[in-house]
């Protein structure tokens, strides 16, 4: 067949994406929420132990910048990316895995439980010391320059991480090299139980990009098509060696810090108000009426997610527990030091 000059441009919808694009990001956003919401009913069953921490109401944050990343881009996530996790391709069981802390975990049990990471899909992961991934994030993006590579990295923290040190220090070094990275700040107004009002003096969490000399902007986090777009253009912008830049995402999360915590310390009202921006029902809303999601499809897609679910969760549950000698284990890997004349 003879290639086709010029490809008809696929129909655009009212939030300026494709509706297979529009569905994409939702099919991401309900598996993301299905599978929190399982996870937290577990923890509750007593199904695990330690706790878990949610990120149900902030799905469309994570799910909108990681969707449509090449394998070779990278993630670097913090605690509450789950949705991050599944975009980039996480297999549900490897999910379930961390949480359950057994044996198939990538980690051989040995970190927080909602540390996702995986070498081949290029999700780093995290360490529990708060927006230390920006760092690291940072150092892989410099990483990327070095080899000429036209990846990026996705480096994802929440407001209160911005108050760390290391977290200045990263994107200062980043702006000055212009390198490969764009940052997502998952603004849920809260780090654990402290404000964002407490957190910083600026106004906008994204104005502290001005100091490192690259753009910032500061978007409705529960808007998935708008995230999916600014980060683009975003990623974009890096891949062409513009440098970084920093997306604030305004959002909320709907329960507490992690499952043992009540979360009182936060108005009723203001929980309300943030359940009626729910990110799922705004794209799901969209779709109906363009005709692209039917109630039948919608039923479909929920039954599909909920089987894999169940075979994730059977495979946990009849999986060991790792053995204790399993700590001192992949505690330096063997393929670093890397030096800079071997790339
Ligand atoms: C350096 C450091 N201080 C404190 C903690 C404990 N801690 C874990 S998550 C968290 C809150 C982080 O808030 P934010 O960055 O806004 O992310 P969110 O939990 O809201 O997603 C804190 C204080 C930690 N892990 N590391
Ligand atoms: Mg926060």
């Amino acid at each position: 067949m003879p290639v086709k000059k010029t490809e008809a441009k696929p129909k655009v919808n009212k939030t300026g994406l494709s509706d297979d694009t529009l569905l994409g990001l939702y099919t991401n956003l309900v598996k993301t929420r299905m599978t929190d919401e399982r996870l937290r009913k577990l923890f509750r069953q007593g199904r695990y132990a330690g706790t878990y921490f949610s990120a149900v109401g902030q799905e469309a944050t994570t799910v909108g910048p990681t969707y449509g990343l090449f394998k070779e881009d990278i993630i670097a996530p913090s605690h509450r990316e789950i949705g991050a996790a599944i975009t980039k391709g996480i297999p549900l069981e490897q999910i379930f895995a961390q949480v359950y802390a057994r044996s198939n975990s990538p980690d051989k049990g040995k970190s927080h439980p909602c540390h996702y990471g995986s070498r081949e899909l290029g999700v780093i992961h995290p360490s529990s010391t708060v927006a230390s991934q920006s760092i690291i994030g940072t150092g892989c993006a410099m990483a990327f320059q070095i080899q000429k590579k036209n990846n990026v990295v996705l480096g994802f923290f929440g407001e209160g991480g911005t108050s760390r040190g290391g977290w200045h220090e990263a994107l200062n070094f980043a702006g000055i090299h212009k390198l490969p990275i764009v940052y997502i700040c998952q603004n849920n107004l809260w780090a654990e139980s402290v404000p964002s009002t407490r957190q910083s003096a600026v106004e906008k969490f994204s104005d502290r990009a001005k100091a490192y000399g690259f753009p910032g902007i500061t978007i409705d986090g529960n808007d998935v098509a708008l995230v999916h777009k600014t980060a683009g253009e975003a990623i974009e912008r890096a891949r062409n060696g513009e440098g970084p830049t920093l997306i604030e995402c305004l959002t909320y999360r709907w329960y507490g810090h992690s499952e043992i915590d009540p979360a009182d310390y936060r108005r009723q009202e203001e929980i309300d108000e943030w359940m009626k921006k729910d990110p799922i029902a705004r794209a799901e809303a969209q779709l109906l009426k363009s005709g692209k999601l039917t109630t039948h499809k919608r039923e479909s897609l929920v039954a599909e997610i909920e089987q894999e679910i169940e075979e994730a969760i059977k495979v946990c549950e009849t999986m060991k527990y790792v053995e204790p000698e399993e700590a001192y284990n992949d505690v330096y890997s063997t393929a670093f030091p890397v030096r800079r004349d071997e790339y």
